[in-house]
C-alpha cells in the first residue's frame, strides 16, 4: 500500500482527519463532528491521493515537490482534527460516534508536530526517503563496463545465483542505497515521537500499537504470545536450512553452530526463502511444483496473471473488477522513468477507482504478490459503503491477510485445474515436498515480520539511541531469524533502511499477524466449504458459501473491534496459531526426524 499499507495510510489519514477543517464549533455535536470531518476528508483526499499516485508512479523532482505538498495539507487537516476530537473525549456520545472517534485518535502511521514548519518538514523527509528508495541503483564494473542494477534486477541474482561471492556483492551492493537517508530517518523519529504526543502517546510506537483495541502493553504481549507459539518450528526449520546450506556451501562458510550468513537464502532480507527450495527439495523430483516455469511457457503475461488471480476472487461469488481498475493500474514496470516498484494497493475515490501497483514478472512469486494486492483490493470494494472512518481493515493484518488466505487455497487440485502443473501426485512424499516450499515462504518469514517493529519500537523509545541503529538491528536479526551479515557492519550503514518499509514508512506487526491470522481464516474458510480431510487439501475455490462467508466479513471494515470481526469470520475471538501449526504438522514431525542428531539453535 502506498504500498498496501501507505495506501491504507494515506486513505485513512486523509478519511479520518482534516485540514481544511476549520475550527470545531463548540456548538457541534460529537456526531457532526464525525460527519464534517469526513465530508472534508473526502474532499482532501481527492487531491492527497492524486499527489501521491502521480508521484509514485513518476519519480522525479517535481513531483516530490507536488506529493510533500499534498502530505503537508494531509498533516494539518491530521493534526487540527485530533486536536478537536480530543475535546470529546470523556462527552456522551452514541457508540457507533465514539468509535469513529476512537479511531481518528489512533489512525496515523506518521503524526506530525502542531508547528506548520515542521509539518513541512516531515512531509518532505517522508516523500524524499521513499523516493530515494524507488530509484535506488547498485552500480559496479562487470567485464569492464559499468553496469546499474535496480532492485528488481538485484533480487532476482539473489533468488538464482549460488556463487556466494556474486550472491555477497549484490546483497551489499543494494545496501549503499540507505546511508544517504539516515539522518533523515533520525530526524523522522524525532518529527514522528513529537508529533505522537499531540494524539497523547508516548512516542510513535505506542501509538502504532493502539491500533489493536488493546492497552498498548497488552498488545505487546501478545504479538510475543503469537511469537511463542511458532517458535519451535522456526528453530527446526532453520536447523535443517542450515544444514544443507552448509553441504552446499561448506561448513566454513555455513558452520554448523551458528547463524546463517544472510545472502544465501535466496531474498534481499532473508524474509522468505522458497527461492533457495531447489536446494531444499525433500524428495528429489516427486510432484514438480514449478509454476514460474508454467507461466512462461503458457505465455502469461501481466495482464493474463491478473485476470486469473481476479478469476479466484470472482469465483467465490465477490463482484467483478470494475473497468477502471484496469484501465488506471500499473501491472507492468516502465521502461523509460523511475516508479516505486514495491506493490501497493489503492483506494481512490471512495471505492469507485481501486487500483494497483506492481511491476509484475513473470514468476509464481509475483502471481502470489498479485493475490496478496487483490485481497486489498476486495476489502476495498467489500466495504465501499461504510462511512470512511471505518473504511480499514479490522486491524492492519486483517488487511495483510485477505489475499494471502486465498493463497492458501492454490493448492496441486487448483494449479491442475488452471494447466499450472501436469498432474497432483498425491503422496505422502508429495505432501512433504508442498510443504518445505511453503514452510520456505510462510514459517521463515515469521522472525522477520516480528523483528522489524522490534527494532522500530526499540528506536522510536529511544532504547535504540541513533548512533546504533545498525547494531540495534543486526542484534534483532540474529536473535530473531539466526541470520549473520556477510561483511562487517557499521554504523556507516543503515541496513534497515534497505527495507522498503523503513524509508516507507509502512508498519510491519500487521504482516507477522497476517501470516498467523491467514491460516485461521484458511480453516474457517474451509470449514464452511464443508471441506474434510487435511487443510493443507483444502481449496475454496468456487466456493460460494465460503465466499460470503469471508464477503461479510469484509464489509464490517474497521467499524466494530477486531475480536467482532475475527468472531464473524473464524467463531473465535482471538488471534491464534494453532492452525498455522496443525496445517504443517506433516513437515513439522519430518523436520524433527531429519534433525534429531544435529546440534540446532545458534
Ligand atoms: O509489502 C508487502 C506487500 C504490500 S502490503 C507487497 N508485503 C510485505 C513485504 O513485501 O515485505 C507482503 C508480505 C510482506
Ligand atoms: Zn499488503
Amino acid at each position: 500500500m502506498k504500498t498496501t499499507l501507505k495506501l491504507l495510510a494515506v486513505s485513512a489519514a486523509v478519511l479520518c482527519a482534516n485540514a481544511f477543517a476549520g475550527d470545531a464549533d463548540h456548538k457541534e455535536s460529537a456526531k457532526q463532528f464525525v460527519e464534517r470531518i469526513q465530508a472534508e476528508g473526502r474532499e482532501l483526499a481527492k487531491e492527497v491521493e492524486a499527489a501521491y499516485w502521480v508521484r509514485q508512479n513518476f519519480i522525479t523532482k517535481d513531483t516530490a515537490v507536488l506529493a510533500a505538498k499534498a502530505g503537508e495539507r494531509s498533516l494539518e487537516f491530521e493534526s487540527k482534527m485530533v486536536e478537536q476530537a480530543k475535546k470529546y473525549n470523556g462527552t456522551d456520545m452514541d457508540t457507533v460516534t465514539a468509535r469513529a472517534i476512537e479511531l481518528m485518535l489512533r489512525g496515523s502511521s506518521a503524526p506530525a508536530p502542531d508547528d506548520p514548519k515542521k509539518r513541512a518538514e516531515l512531509a518532505e523527509i517522508l516523500t524524499d526517503m521513499e523516493g530515494q528508495y524507488g530509484a535506488g541503483e547498485y552500480c559496479t564494473e562487470i567485464d569492464g563496463e559499468e553496469v546499474c542494477r535496480q532492485l528488481q534486477e538485484l533480487e532476482a541474482v539473489l533468488a538464482s545465483s549460488r556463487d556466494y561471492d556474486e550472491l555477497a556483492d549484490v546483497w551489499q551492493g543494494w545496501r549503499t542505497i540507505s546511508p544517504a537517508y539516515r539522518k533523515q530517518y533520525q530526524r523522522f523519529v524525532e518529527l514522528g515521537n513529537e508529533g505522537s504526543k499531540t494524539f497523547g502517546f508516548d512516542n510513535l510506537g505506542d501509538l502504532w500499537k493502539a491500533g489493536y483495541d488493546m492497552e498498548t502493553e497488552a498488545f505487546t504481549i501478545e504479538a510475543r504470545r503469537l511469537w511463542d507459539q511458532v517458535k519451535p518450528f522456526y528453530e527446526e526449520l532453520h536447523c535443517h536450512v542450515r544444514a544443507k546450506l552448509s553441504e552446499e556451501y561448506g561448513a566454513d562458510k555455513v558452520p554448523l553452530d551458528g547463524p546463517i550468513p544472510a545472502h544465501l537464502l535466496g531474498n534481499m532480507w532473508s524474509q522468505t526463502w522458497d527461492n533457495i527450495y531447489p536446494l531444499m527439495e525433500p524428495y528429489e523430483g516427486v510432484a514438480s511444483l514449478d509454476v514460474t516455469a508454467a507461466l512462461k511457457e503458457q505465455g502469461y503475461d501481466e495482464l493474463k496473471m491478473t485476470k486469473t488471480a481476479e478469476q479466484f476472487f470472482t469465483s467465490l461469488g465477490l463482484p467483478d473488477l470494475p473497468e477502471s481498475f484496469y484501465e488506471n493500474s500499473l501491472i507492468k514496470k516502465p521502461a523509460d522513468r523511475n516508479v516505486v516498484c514495491h506493490a501497493s494497493a489503492w483506494d481512490l475515490d471512495n471505492g469507485n477507482d481501486p487500483r494497483i501497483k506492481q511491476c509484475v514478472e513473470i514468476t509464481e512469486e509475483q502471481f502470489g504478490t498479485l493475490h496478496h494486492e487483490l485481497g486489498h483490493i476486495y476489502y476495498y470494494l467489500m466495504y465501499k459503503d461504510q462511512p470512511s472512518v471505518f473504511k480499514g481493515g479490522a486491524h492492519d493484518g486483517f488487511h495483510e491477510a485477505i489475499g494471502d488466505t486465498i493463497q492458501l487455497s492454490m493448492t496441486p487440485g487448483y494449479l491442475k485445474e488452471k494447466g499450472l502443473i501436469d498432474e497432483v501426485v498425491e503422496s505422502e512424499q508429495a505432501t512433504i515436498n508442498k510443504q518445505m516450499k511453503q514452510a520456505l515462504e510462510k514459517i521463515a518469514f515469521l522472525p522477520f515480520g516480528k523483528m522489524i517493529d522490534e527494532w522500530r519500537w526499540k528506536v522510536f523509545s529511544g532504547e535504540i539511541g541513533p548512533d546504533e541503529y545498525n547494531k540495534g538491528w543486526w542484534d534483532l536479526r540474529t536473535e530473531y531469524q539466526g541470520i549473520t551479515p556477510p561483511f562487517e557492519r557499521t554504523e556507516e550503514h543503515f541496513d534497515a533502511g534497505a527495507k522498503y518499509h523503513i524509508p516507507g514508512n509502512t508498519p510491519y506487526t500487521r504482516y507477522f499477524l497476517s501470516f498467523i491470522m491467514q491460516f485461521q481464516f484458511h480453516k474457517a474458510l474451509c470449514e464452511a466449504a464443508g471441506h474434510e480431510g487435511p487443510l493443507n487439501e483444502c481449496s475454496i475455490y468456487g466456493n460460494k458459501v465460503a465466499g460470503k462467508k469471508l464477503g461479510d466479513m469484509l464489509a464490517m471494515g474497521q467499524s466494530k473491534p477486531w475480536p467482532d470481526a475475527m468472531e464473524a469470520l473464524t467463531g473465535q475471538r482471538e488471534m491464534d496459531a494453532s492452525a498455522i501449526i496443525d496445517y504443517f504438522a506433516p513437515l513439522n514431525s519430518w523436520l524433527k526426524e531429519q534433525n534429531k542428531d544435529r546440534q540446532c539453535g545458534w
